[in-house]
C-alpha cells in the first residue's frame, strides 16, 4: 500500500453476497492485469474526498481557486491533447458488425479486448486502483441501474463522486441487485496514439484507455448511460436517450415536463436551467431543472412516459456561461465545484471567454500568461463539474423514484440556415422522423472540425450503443394501444440573419416558444400546416417585448419549401445508407413528406 491510500479510510467490503463475490472477483482479475500497488475501494464519503482532494492539490493535478470568491473549488488542466471526447476511438463492440451499424466505430470483441488489455498490461504499476460503486439515478428507483467503475485517476474519482450516487449506498444496490455494469479505466500514459473507448454491451462493460476527460473517462455518463443503456433499454423497452429534463410550471400552478435532444454544447445546460423574461416571470411563469444531459424514460401505467435523470450533477460547458446567459449556472459554480481547462485570474478566480465581468484572465487553460493572440483563456470545451442539489432551479422531484411524466419531447440542432425557430410533428411516427433527420453543426465537444453539419439523429449520433436502423424502430415500437405519447417539436435557436448574427435571442426568450408547445399539448393553440409540420401561428406565440427586425420574422417563423425539398434528399439519402435495415414505416414517412414537398 502506497502513502496515499494509508490515509484513505479503509472501505473493504465484506464477501457475503455473490455479486459482492462477482465483483471481487472481476477486481482481482483486473488488479493482476493492471497490477497498481494499492486498491481503494470508494465509500463516497467526505473524509475520503478530502484526503484525495489534499492528494491532488499536493501533487498538482488540481490547483486551489481564490477560497473568498470560490469556496472550495479548483482547478484542474488536463493534458492539451485530451480535452474532448474521441469519436474516431470510440467502439461498440458487438459480436456482429450490423448490430453496431454504420453509425458507429466497431472492432470484434475478441480483437478489442486484445488490442486494449494490451494497454492494460501492467499500466497501474506505481498508482492506486480506485473501486467505484455508482448508482445512475435516484438510489431507490426501478428505473436506476448500478455500475462500478475502476480506474486510477483520483480526478475521476472526484467527478464521479458529483456526477453520480457514487459509493456504500450504491454498493449496497449492487448486492441487492445482482448486476452492474463494468467499467476498466486507465489514464494511461495520456497518449492519443494509445487511446481507446470501447463498448461491449453484451458483455455489460467498458474499457477506456488513455484519456482522463469528460465523457471518454467518467464511465458513469456517456459510456455507461447512454452507450450502454442504450442497447438494454432497446431490450427492455425504454429509452436512454442525450436530452435535457425540465419542469415549466405556469402561473396557474401546473407544471409540464418536456424533454429536449440538442446536440453536444447546443444549449441543453442553458435551457435545463432557464430564467423566465421579466414579464414572465412577474406572471409567475418558473423553470424546474431535472437533468442537463441524460434522459431515462419509460412508460409508465397510465401509459405516458416517465423520465428519470440518471446524473446527480451537471459537466457543463464553461464558456459562454454569463449573469446574462444562465444565471442558475453561474450561482450553481460558486463553490464546490471543479473547473477543467477553463482559464484564471491573478488573484485565483476562474475565467472564461463570455463570463460577462470585467476580470482579466493572467493564466490561461495550458497554464502559461494569457495572451489573445496565442489561445483563448479557456478551452472551448472547458467545463465546470458541479452538484446537482446547489442549482436555484434544481426540482425536488429529480429525486422521485417514478420520474416525471413527459408531455413534450423537443428536438434541435444548430442550423444558421433553413430551419425554422419552431415545428410541431404531426403525430409520433412523423416526430421519429424529425429526430432521425436532425442536422447540427459539429462543437468543441468532440474531437475535430468544428462548424461543420452533420446528421446527428436525435443528439445521440457519438452516443447510440446500436445500429440507427432498430434504434429508430424501438422508438416507433413505443406507439401502441394505451400508449399516451408526448407531442413532439422541433427547435433551432441558432438562426442566422443575412448580416451572420443570430436572429432569435434565444436563452431566456426560449420559454415563449416552450409556453406555446404546452399551448399545443393543451390543444390551446393552432397551427399552420406545411409539408415539414406544423408551424405557430405567429399571434399565437407570445413576441411581447422582443424586438425582432422584419428579416427575423420572416425567417423564424417562414416555410422554404426549396430549401427543404433539397433537405429531404439528404435526408433521404441518409436513411438509405442503413439499407433494408430501416424500418418500412420510418422511409414511407419520408416518401409522405417528399411527395408533399414536390406538391403533389
Ligand atoms: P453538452 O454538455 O456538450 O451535451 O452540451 P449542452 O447541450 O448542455 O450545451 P450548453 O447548454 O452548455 O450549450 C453551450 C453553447 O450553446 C454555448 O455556446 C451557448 O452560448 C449556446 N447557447 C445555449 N442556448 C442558446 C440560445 O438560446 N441561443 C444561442 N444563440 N446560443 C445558445
Ligand atoms: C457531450 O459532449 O455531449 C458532453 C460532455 O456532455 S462529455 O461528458 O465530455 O461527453
Ligand atoms: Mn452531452
Amino acid at each position: 500500500m502506497n502513502a496515499r491510500t494509508k490515509d484513505l479510510p479503509a472501505a473493504t467490503p465484506g464477501t457475503s453476497g455473490s455479486t459482492l463475490q462477482a465483483l471481487n472477483d472481476w477486481i482481482a482479475e483486473v488488479a493482476a492485469l493492471t497490477r497498481p500497488d494499492a486498491i481503494h475501494w470508494c465509500d463516497g464519503g467526505d473524509a475520503e474526498n478530502a484526503a484525495l482532494i489534499a492528494a491532488m492539490e499536493a501533487d498538482g493535478t488540481l490547483i486551489r481557486l481564490n477560497e473568498d470568491t470560490n469556496p472550495r473549488s479548483w482547478l484542474h488542466r488536463s493534458h492539451p491533447e485530451d480535452v474532448a471526447r474521441v469519436e474516431h476511438l470510440t467502439l461498440v463492440c458487438t459480436p456482429d458488425r450490423d448490430e453496431a451499424g454504420p453509425n458507429n466505430h466497431w472492432m470484434p470483441p475478441a480483437e478489442a479486448h486484445a488490442k486494449i488489455d494490451a494497454l492494460f498490461d501492467g499500466c497501474m504499476r506505481g498508482r492506486t486502483m480506485y473501486v467505484i460503486p455508482y448508482c445512475m439515478g435516484p438510489i431507490d428507483s426501478p428505473l436506476s441501474r448500478c455500475g462500478v467503475e475502476v480506474t486510477d485517476s483520483p480526478y475521476v474519482v472526484a467527478n464521479m463522486r458529483i456526477m453520480t450516487r457514487m459509493g456504500a449506498p450504491a454498493l449496497a444496490r449492487i448486492e441487492r441487485e445482482g448486476t452492474f455494469v463494468k467499467g476498466l479505466h486507465s489514464i494511461g500514459e495520456l497518449d492519443p496514439s494509445r487511446r481507446w473507448i470501447m463498448h461491449f454491451p453484451h458483455e455489460l462493460s467498458i474499457k477506456s484507455y488513455g484519456s482522463g476527460y469528460g465523457g471518454n473517462a467518467l464511465l458513469g455518463k456517456k459510456c455507461h448511460a447512454l452507450r450502454i443503456a442504450s442497447h438494454q433499454a432497446r431490450s427492455e423497452g425504454w429509452l436512454a436517450e442525450h436530452m435535457l429534463i425540465l419542469g415549466v410550471e405556469n402561473p396557474q400552478g401546473e407544471t409540464h415536463y418536456i424533454a429536449a435532444a440538442f446536440p453536444s454544447a447546443c444549449g441543453k445546460t442553458n435551457l435545463a436551467m432557464l430564467i423566465p423574461p421579466e414579464g414572465y416571470r412577474e406572471a409567475g411563469w418558473k423553470i424546474w431543472t431535472i437533468g442537463d444531459d441524460i434522459c431515462w424514460m419509460r412508460p409508465g401505467p397510465d401509459g405516458r412516459l416517465y423520465a428519470i435523470n440518471p446524473e446527480a450533477g451537471f459537466f457543463g460547458v464553461a464558456p459562454g456561461t454569463s449573469k446574462k446567459s444562465n444565471p442558475n449556472a453561474l450561482a450553481s459554480i460558486q463553490a464546490d465545484t471543479i473547473f477543467t481547462n477553463v482559464g484564471v485570474t491573478a488573484d485565483g478566480q476562474p475565467w472564461w471567454e463570455g463570463i460577462g465581468n470585467d476580470q482579466v484572465p493572467a493564466t490561461d487553460w495550458r497554464g502559461e500568461p494569457h495572451d489573445p493572440a496565442v489561445r483563448p483563456a479557456a478551452h472551448p470545451n472547458s467545463r465546470f463539474t458541479v452538484s446537482a442539489r446547489r442549482c436555484p432551479s434544481w426540482s425536488p422531484m429529480a429525486e422521485d423514484p417514478q420520474g416525471v411524466p413527459i408531455s413534450a419531447i423537443v428536438f434541435g440542432g444548430r442550423r444558421a440556415s433553413l430551419v425554422p425557430l419552431v415545428f410541431e410533428a404531426r403525430d409520433w411516427t412523423h416526430g421519429v422522423l424529425v429526430g432521425a433527420s436532425m442536422g447540427s453543426e459539429t462543437t468543441a465537444a468532440a474531437t475535430g472540425a468544428v462548424g461543420v453539419m452533420r446528421r446527428d439523429p436525435m443528439a445521440m449520433k457519438p452516443f447510440c450503443g446500436y445500429n440507427f436502423a432498430d434504434y429508430f424502430a424501438h422508438w416507433l415500437s413505443f406507439d401502441k394501444p394505451g400508449a399516451k405519447l408526448p407531442k413532439v417539436f422541433h427547435v433551432n435557436w441558432f438562426r442566422k440573419g443575412a448580416a451572420g448574427r443570430f436572429l432569435w435571442p434565444g436563452f431566456g426568450d426560449n420559454l415563449r416558444v416552450l409556453e406555446w408547445m404546452i399551448d399545443r399539448v393543451k390543444g390551446k393553440a393552432g397551427v399552420v400546416e406545411t409539408p415539414i409540420g406544423g408551424l405557430p401561428v405567429q399571434e399565437e406565440l407570445d413576441l411581447e417585448g422582443l424586438v425582432l427586425s422584419e428579416e427575423a420574422r420572416r425567417v423564424l417563423f417562414g416555410f422554404d419549401r426549396e430549401g427543404w425539398q433539397a433537405e429531404f434528399d439528404g435526408i433521404g439519402e441518409f436513411l438509405d445508407g442503413y439499407g433494408e435495415r430501416m424500418p418500412a414505416r420510418l422511409k414511407a414517412e419520408w416518401g409522405r413528406i417528399q411527395g408533399e414537398l414536390q406538391g403533389s
